[in-house]
């Protein structure tokens, strides 16, 4: 009996790599873990729930991980995916991937097998590399072997994490690490509380004369708003910025909403037209890649493919090395967003003259053709719905609930959504981002819901559902807001191919006719419906919205509907032999 004393008083004075790790988040302000337990971090899930973090478990990991990433994307602070070892940490990695090429701050936390043996290539359970595959495929990517080193190890991954251009790092945490012990107190001192994670980058004097100059002397001016502006969160100076110049704008896809899709600088809907127009060009945080073909060619008036339109560049970003990736940039403004719109404010002075009228009026003119011909499209009423009837109704939803978060894939189902749902508040709508990846739908929708508190409306293709749909299970165990609506015309694309040799196999784009997307969430006790017309879709999501109930909205759209690839069939090769 006289043992027990001594051996608690011990005890207590010791901690391990378990509570190290949990330490060193909660004092770093983390306070949500998306993730998937098994060997070697079941006992971590559990301490890490314990110690009064929010533990999502997902069905795979991949789901977890996309969950991290829009974390990130929405609160600036990194989003923590938990994974197994090996082939969890595989299946982590693909978004951890997106979120780099995304610029959006995460970490992917993975065990690790016996560095000993894996090394010596030995064959241990789950044996692989990990840091070393990791390391191509992300900003940064870090080991810790050592108990005491945890602290400088999670310091490390979430400035790597944060600061610049933001991305995704990893972290590996052998096995063998959690169980090491330590002194107590010397661990909370190894501990490190990051100061400053995302310093301001503040851009210098030259260069922000260097874009007022070049942008006074525009006679056709356009801002394009990246999701680097949607990030940044400089909302006020962004609006200020627009209103004050007069200048049109474009959003890219995750920017819409930043000032409101329906504000009378939107140029969204005249977008063919201002981009082989404009003369000068800002961009604010986004990149002249492929979503904006490269800054040339015949999208921006030039006469060939990879002809330059004559346009002039103002980008500002926080990547140093982002400016002359593509085109030249005449006027590159490197720092922050928030800073450098400041300081463009401050340098504009208070009698900024607005752009040329007959610009302004050319845009408008296109623009009203525009939004008359779409609402002429939207007010029809076909039989079966198609994209435009049903997104009628997504377009009316959306705008009654301007708080709600919108997580859109697919193809033609993401294409049609963008240009018809009009977003009202910054940082509401989610999608496939930079690398047009399908699959992000649930674990997007399923961290919307927890890190925002508001309802979540996920329009999805029925290919992409495909990817994450289990994840619906995910819904319904932590009962989240999420309305899923799956816009379900048999197929990818479209749900009327043939096999070409006439065997007894559907062609490859085609699923199941008339299937039942909506029974998938009745097994876990979530709300299934069918809904056939845009009365029925309507009915389903004003319910889902207005009851916060996991809702899975099978809404049957016309199988001829849709064009392969959506608006960008030009990137789909098709064989040059007749
Ligand atoms: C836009 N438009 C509108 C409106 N908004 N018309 C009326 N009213 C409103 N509110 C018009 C706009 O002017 C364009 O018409 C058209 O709608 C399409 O606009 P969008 O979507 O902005 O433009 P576009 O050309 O499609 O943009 C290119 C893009 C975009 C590459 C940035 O397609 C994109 O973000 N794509 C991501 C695709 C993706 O990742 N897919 C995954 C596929 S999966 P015009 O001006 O007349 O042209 C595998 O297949
Ligand atoms: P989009 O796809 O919407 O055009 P991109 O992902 O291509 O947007 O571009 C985002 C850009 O924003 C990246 O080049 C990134 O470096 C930049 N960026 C991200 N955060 C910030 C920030 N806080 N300040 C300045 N630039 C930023």
């Amino acid at each position: 009996m006289g043992t027990v004393e001594p051996q608690l008083a011990t005890a207590s004075q010791v901690t391990d790599g378990f509570h190290l790790v949990i330490d060193a988040l909660k004092l770093n302000g983390i306070d949500t873990i998306f993730g998937l337990p098994g060997i070697p971090i079941t006992d971590f899930t559990r301490m890490a729930q314990a110690a009064g973090l929010r533990v999502i478990s997902f069905r795979h990991e991949q789901n977890a991980g996309n969950a991290a990433a829009i974390a990130g994307f929405l609160t600036q602070k990194p989003g923590i995916c938990l994974t197994v070892s090996a082939p969890g940490f595989l299946n982590g990695l693909t978004a951890l991937a997106n979120a780099t090429t995304n610029c959006f701050p995460m970490i992917l936390i993975s065990g690790s097998s016996e560095r000993e043996i894996v090394d010596l290539q030995q064959g241990d359970y789950e044996e692989m590399d990990q840091l070393a595959i990791a390391k191509p495929l992300s900003k940064a990517a870090f080991r810790v072997l050592h108990a005491e080193d945890i602290g400088v190890g999670v310091a490390r991954a979430i400035r790597a994490a944060l600061s610049g251009r933001p991305g995704g790092v990893y972290l590996d945490l052998p096995a063998k690490l959690f169980a090491q012990t330590m002194d107590a107190e010397a661990g909370r001192k190894s501990l490190i509380k990051v100061v400053d994670p995302a310093p301001k980058q503040i851009p210098g004097a030259d260069a922000v004369k260097r874009a007022l100059d070049l942008l006074k002397g525009a006679k056709k001016p356009l801002i394009v708003l990246g999701k680097g502006a949607a990030y940044a969160r400089a909302d006020t100076e962004i609006k200020s910025l627009i209103e004050k110049t007069g200048i049109p704008y474009l959003p890219m896809s995750m920017a819409k909403g930043l000032l409101p899709d329906t504000h009378e600088q939107s140029a969204a809907a005249a977008r063919s037209y201002v981009l082989p127009e404009a003369d000068v060009v800002m961009l604010v945080g986004a990149r002249l890649n492929w979503l904006l073909s490269h800054g040339k060619g015949k999208t921006w008036g030039g006469k060939g493919h990879k002809d330059w339109g004559g346009q002039k560049f103002i980008q500002i970003d926080i990547s140093p090395s982002e400016a002359d990736s593509n085109v030249r940039i005449d006027a590159p403004l490197v720092g922050d967003i928030g800073s450098c719109v400041s300081a463009l404010l401050t340098a504009m002075g208070s009698n900024w003259a607005k752009p040329p009228a007959d610009w302004l009026g050319a845009i408008a003119e296109r623009k009203s053709k525009n939004v008359a011909k779409m609402a002429e499209t939207l007010a029809k009423d076909p039989r079966p719905m198609n994209f435009h009837s049903a997104l009628n109704v997504v377009r009316d939803i959306v705008k009654a609930n301007p708080d709600a978060m919108l997580v859109n894939e697919g193809a033609n189902a993401l294409d049609f959504t963008r240009s018809i749902v009009d977003m009202y508040k910054p940082r509401k709508r989610l999608d496939v981002g930079t690398w047009g990846v399908m699959g992000i739908g649930m674990g997007f929708s399923v961290a919307a819901a927890v890190v925002s508190g508001q309802p979540v409306i996920a329009i999805e293709g029925d290919s992409a559902f495909g990817f994450s749909g289990m994840e619906v299970e995910t819904l319904c165990r932590y009962n989240l807001p999420v309305c899923v609506v799956v816009f379900n015309n048999n197929g990818v694309y479209r749900g009327t191919d043939v096999n070409p040799a006439g065997g007894p196999d559907v062609a490859p784009t085609v699923f199941v006719k008339g299937a039942r997307y909506d029974k998938l969430i009745e097994a876990f006790g979530g709300v299934g419906v069918h809904a056939t017309t845009p009365a029925e879709l309507r009915k389903a999501m004003e319910e889902a919205v207005r009851s916060r109930k996991p809702t899975l909205i099978n809404a049957v759209i016309d199988e001829t509907a849709g064009t392969e690839s959506g608006r960008i069939t030009s990137l789909n090769p098709t064989s040059g032999k007749k």
